[in-house]
């Protein structure tokens, strides 16, 4: 029917509205909803429409993200604008606006960005109940740091929590894997008293030279959920907490195997990977040194386990990276291989001319283009995959 084939029989969904792209934290601020149009328009330049069922997915409302947060934090969610936020309510400080740093804005449109987001992510749990795709993609959600009643780190909604939710109804164990630069502690916590989600998280993890950990300053590889042996979550996360400068080929070793180990444990029935690309090298928040093929080989991994699979975005903050990683992994997920030379007739071509070294192609090197040390020795990742082995024996089958 099209010119391009499906060649595993893999069916994928793509989940987007595209009225999440207009939204702006503000121009200092790194999270750029403008890249999912970048990514759009690349992955449109490819012709991987065709390859695909497309999605535009309603909204979220009020009683769909109350599955997971509180009805008083969204109440004030729904209500806050640029306009009417007082920065020295208490409420506004305890839900995680303001603050020194400023991470989660009140911006026009708020409410409106975390219900598209959000209602894409749910559209893609609702295509893996239905059994309409086997794979589901939505590159606009995978806000991992968002608690209850809390905003953090960008996240003022967790997409996440409620997808795995729905995908609960079905199935009695959701794995979920997370390749963002930073540790998924919104989700992890919130599911820290059930056996039946089993949280992974790769991350940076470590404290600067200023003595700042790096957000959100958890995860490190003894926190594996609750020790208690009367708590349904025993020992039901693992944290993989890594150093500045991580390479491809330790990376890929290091996903590669201990995922492949949880998964082998666990036996999830569904997973949902949140692959945000601040994992990248040269992102402007990063630490790592990944090139796009070596973030899209832990989507093929995952994918060769041909369990059903939810995979959403997250972090990224150089914009043309983004877009080239979330396009390549939408052509990992279909199973087509796409020509290094970026299609000449994208809208948006000029935004990937002005690279050092990746003017008008799909896979730059990346490779230590912020120039940062690896500090990750193999003895000290051969031992990170020993305790991690150790941790998983905690975990009751
Ligand atoms: O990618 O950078 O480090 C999912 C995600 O995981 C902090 N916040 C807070 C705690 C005290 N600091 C502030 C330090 C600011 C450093 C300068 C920024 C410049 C403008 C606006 C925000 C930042 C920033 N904020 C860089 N890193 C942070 C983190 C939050 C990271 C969230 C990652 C979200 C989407
Ligand atoms: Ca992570
Ligand atoms: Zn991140």
């Amino acid at each position: 029917e099209y010119g391009l084939e499906r060649p595993q029989g893999y069916s994928v969904s793509f989940h987007y509205n595209p009225h999440v792209e207009y939204h702006h934290f503000g121009s200092s601020h790194p999270m750029k909803p403008w890249r999912l149009t970048l990514t759009k328009q690349l992955v449109l330049s490819y012709g991987l429409e065709y390859t695909m069922d497309l999605y535009e997915p309603r909204p979220a409302n009020f009683n769909e993200l109350n599955i997971f947060h509180d009805r008083e934090y969204l109440s004030y969610l729904s209500e806050i604008t640029p306009q009417n936020a007082k920065p020295d309510d208490p409420q506004y400080i305890a839900y995680g606006f303001g603050g020194d740093s400023n991470d989660c804005p009140v911006f026009d449109g708020l409410w409106n960005y975390v219900s598209l987001y959000t209602g894409a992510s749910m559209s893609a749990a609702y295509n893996l109940l239905n059994k309409q795709s086997d794979i589901a993609i939505n590159w606009s959600g995978g806000l991992h740091h968002a608690k209850k009643n809390l905003a953090s780190g960008f996240c003022y909604v967790n997409d996440i929590v409620i997808a795995i939710q729905l995908l609960l109804t079905q199935h009695q164990r959701v794995l979920y894997i997370d390749i963002d630069v930073h540790h998924g502690d919104g989700v992890e916590q919130a599911f820290e008293s059930t056996d039946r989600v089993f949280t992974l998280s790769f991350h940076k993890y470590g404290i600067d030279r200023h003595g700042w950990p790096f957000f959100p300053g958890t995860g490190n590889i003894d926190e594996m959920g609750p020790k208690d042996p009367a708590n349904r979550g025993k020992a039901h996360s693992l944290n993989i907490p890594i150093d500045d400068g991580i390479d491809d080929h330790q990376y890929k070793y290091l996903f590669k195997t201990v995922t492949s180990k949880v998964i082998e444990k666990y036996n999830p029935q569904a997973i949902v990977l949140q692959s945000g690309a601040d994992s990248l090298g040269g992102d402007r928040l990063g630490r790592f040194n990944l090139n796009i093929k070596a973030h899209g080989s832990c989507i093929e991994t995952v994918k060769s386990f041909g369990r059903p699979l939810i995979l959403i975005g997250g972090g990224g903050y150089t914009p043309r990276n983004v877009a080239r990683t979330w396009c390549h992994e939408t052509a990992v997920c279909v199973g087509a291989t796409l020509h290094n030379d970026l299609p000449t007739h994208i809208p948006y071509l000029q935004a990937f001319q002005g690279d050092e070294n990746g003017g008008g192609i799909l896979y730059p090197d990346l490779h230590n283009t912020k120039r940062h040390d690896n500090l990750n020795t193999d003895a000290a990742l051969q031992k990170l995959i020993e305790k991690a082995m150790e941790n998983l024996r905690y975990m009751e089958g």
